[in-house]
C-alpha cells in the first residue's frame, strides 16, 4: 500500500511515521508513505500557493495551478494513479467499513488542506473522495491523514502481529460493540481487584462476563451503535 500526502507542512509527518507498527510496515516494504510539498509546484517567483477569495471574506484559498501540478507530477511517480482524497472537514465522515473499503486500494493520495479549504476547482478537475474524520475542525488536513493512514495500515496482511484483531476490534463489520475490560497483573493494586471471573479458569463464564460487559458498556455509551 502507498501512500502520497500533499501539505504545506511536510515536517509534520516524520515523527509520526518513523514510530512502532508504521515504522516496522515501512521498514518491511509492506507500506510506502511519500510527502509532497505542494509549494514545491509553485509557479509563483515567490513560491505563493494561496490567495484572497473572489466574492471576499475571511483567510485565504489554496490556488487551483500549483495543487493541480502537484498532484498530476505526484501521479506519474508510479503506475497507478491511486484514490485521490481531499482531508476537508466538508467531507464524508471516516467510519471502519470505509476504512475496510478503503483498505483495498493499492495506492492513495492524500491532499491536506490549510487556510480557508481549496479553490472548488481542485474538487471539480480531480473528482476525489472527501473525507473527514469527525464534526469538529482542526487547523489543517495533516492530522486527519495521519489517522486515515493509521487505520488502514492495521488491514495490511502482515503488518499487525496478529492479522485477526484489525477484524475482531469494535467497530469492524462483524463486531458492532464496544470492547470489554480487561485486567493483567498484579491481581490486587492497593485495593483495586480483578474480577473474580476472570481467575476463575472457567472459560464459558470468562465469555459470558465479557459479552455482558460489552453489552451494558455498548448500551450505555453508544445506544447508536446498537440500533
Ligand atoms: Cl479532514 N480537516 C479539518 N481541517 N478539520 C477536520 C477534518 C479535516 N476532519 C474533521 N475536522
Amino acid at each position: 500500500m502507498r501512500f502520497d500526502i500533499l501539505t504545506l507542512f511536510p515536517d509534520m509527518f516524520p515523527g509520526y511515521m518513523g514510530q512502532s507498527l508504521l515504522n516496522k510496515a515501512i521498514e518491511n516494504g509492506i507500506v510506502e508513505v511519500h510527502v509532497h510539498n505542494m509549494r514545491d509546484w509553485s509557479t509563483d517567483k515567490h513560491n505563493k500557493i494561496d490567495d484572497r477569495p473572489y466574492g471576499g471574506g475571511p483567510g485565504m484559498i489554496l490556488s487551483v495551478q500549483p495543487v493541480i501540478r502537484c498532484v498530476k507530477a505526484v501521479q506519474e511517480m508510479a503506475d497507478d494513479p491511486g484514490q485521490v482524497i481531499v482531508m476537508t472537514p466538508q467531507g464524508e465522515r471516516l467510519c471502519q467499513p470505509t476504512v475496510e473499503r478503503l483498505a483495498t486500494n493499492k495506492r492513495m493520495i492524500l491532499l491536506c488542506g490549510r487556510y480557508e479549504g481549496f479553490d472548488q476547482r481542485v474538487i471539480d478537475i480531480l473528482d476525489p473522495l472527501e473525507l473527514s474524520i469527525g464534526d469538529y475542525i482542526l487547523n489543517g488536513g495533516e492530522v486527519a491523514a495521519m489517522v486515515v493512514v493509521d487505520s488502514l495500515v492495521r488491514m495490511v496482511p502482515g503488518v499487525l502481529g496478529d492479522q485477526q484483531s484489525s477484524w475482531d476490534d469494535s467497530f469492524s463489520r462483524g463486531n458492532r460493540m464496544l470492547e470489554y475490560p480487561q485486567y493483567t497483573r498484579p491481581r490486587d493494586f492497593e485495593g483495586h481487584e480483578v474480577p473474580e471471573v476472570l481467575l476463575s479458569g472457567n472459560h464459558k463464564q470468562i465469555e459470558q462476563w465479557r459479552k455482558a460487559q460489552s453489552l451494558a458498556k455498548t448500551k450505555m455509551r453508544r445506544q447508536d451503535l446498537l440500533e
